[in-house]
């Protein structure tokens, strides 16, 4: 019985301190700018979407705490008392002004809400986009996102780069939103609300993002197996980094002699036949373009940082890093994948 007894206090403190160092983890991780809030937001569509849900949050919190005072004050002052005989209280049927009050005020409550909602969906959806935005097409696969620069020609993958706006002179960013297999959600909390990306469908949404930084998102919409690995990051920079980060994907591949051994390798393998890596024989487009893989902070869409070791490790078995994604393990021997490996750490 005494074991049993230290057995259940031994498992409640370890719980009770767990619980307390996840509290202090959480609200670290909460304050870093690059973890997603709702309540924080830096670009337009976010704003009005946060002001409409404050409004919409304090209607409902008056409603809580107006029935659940009534109910509190009701269960209080009509409890069971000690001198009780028994019988019912008087019932009272067919109040008109009762039926009409809780009929009526519900009804109001709801025509508001829908007209608040309703303005600010007609302000994100047919404002007009000043001339300067920038356009781009954002693809969504199974598991990584795609995204097409059709002005400057090129194309690049899940870390998406937009130039800040500021309000004397706006450079908002258009998406048009597709999916090449199944549905995906397109999802930066502090820049904007929810877009989902469906097959054989052309959705529309944008960000007018006013502070520089790095934000983060998540596909929002079930999307299979590593859809919990399909991380989302929007690097919203000066114009002059944004035109400077144009200009450098523009260009095709760097053509590094240091690593001909690997390139020979990898123009040889199936890689072609899922990557393009521009001014090169690979020209797939079922897998990332990885003609500036070195120009992004992570591989496999957030799944882990970009490096050496990773990426190793990634064309080696990528399965180990996101079990289920649709790269296949190539079964190269060591020496390719070292070759095959520097070869694309020449890919700035
Ligand atoms: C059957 C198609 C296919 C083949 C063949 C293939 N890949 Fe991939 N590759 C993919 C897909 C799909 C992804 C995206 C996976 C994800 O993030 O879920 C990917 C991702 C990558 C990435 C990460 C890119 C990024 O920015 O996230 C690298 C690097 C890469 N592949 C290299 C290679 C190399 C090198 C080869 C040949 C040895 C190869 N792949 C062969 C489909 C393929
Ligand atoms: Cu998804």
């Amino acid at each position: 019985m005494g074991s049993k007894l230290r057995f259940v206090a031994v498992l409640l403190f370890t719980g009770i301190t767990r619980a307390l160092a996840g509290t202090a983890r959480g609200s670290a991780i909460l304050n870093d700018p690059a973890t997603p809030n709702i309540f924080a937001p830096e670009s337009t569509p976010a704003d009005s979407v946060f002001h409409l849900s404050l409004f919409v949050l304090g209607i409902c919190a008056t409603i809580f705490v107006v029935v659940f005072s009534l109910l509190l004050y009701a269960v209080v002052k009509y409890r069971r008392r000690a001198g009780d005989d028994g019988t019912e209280p008087p019932q009272i049927y067919g109040s008109n002004q009762v039926e009409l009050a809780w009929t009526v005020i519900p009804v109001l409550i709801v025509v508001v809400l829908f007209l608040a909602a309703a303005r600010v969906i007609h302000a994100v959806e047919d404002v007009q986009l000043p001339p300067g935005t920038i356009q781009v097409t954002a693809v969504g696969h199974q598991f990584w996102w795609e995204f097409r620069y059709p002005e400057y020609g090129f194309i690049t993958a899940n870390e998406l780069h937009v130039p800040v706006s500021d309000a004397g002179h706006p450079t908002p960013t258009h998406l048009t939103l597709m999916s090449a297999d199944v549905d995906h959600s397109f999802w930066v909390p502090k820049l904007s609300g929810k877009t989902d990306l469906i097959p054989n469908r052309v959705n529309h949404m944008w960000v007018d993002p006013h502070q520089t930084g790095i934000y983060v998102g998540q596909c929002a919409q079930y999307c299979g197996t590593q859809h919990a690995k399909m991380l989302l990051t929007v690097i919203v920079e000066s114009r002059e980094d944004f035109d400077k980060w144009v200009a450098n994907q523009k260009r095709p591949a760097m053509d590094d002699t240091s690593a001909t051994q690997g390139k020979r390798v990898l123009e040889t393998t199936a890689c072609v036949n899922c990557h393009t890596i521009e001014g090169t024989n690979a020209r797939g487009t079922f897998g990332p373009d990885l003609t500036h893989l070195m120009s992004r902070e992570t591989i496999a869409s957030g799944a882990a940082k970009n490096n050496k070791d990773n990426l190793r490790l990634w064309i080696k078995e990528p399965d180990s890093i996101k079990p289920g994604c649709l790269m296949p393990a190539m079964q190269m021997s060591e020496q390719d994948i070292d070759a095959v490996t520097s070869y694309l750490m020449t890919l700035r």
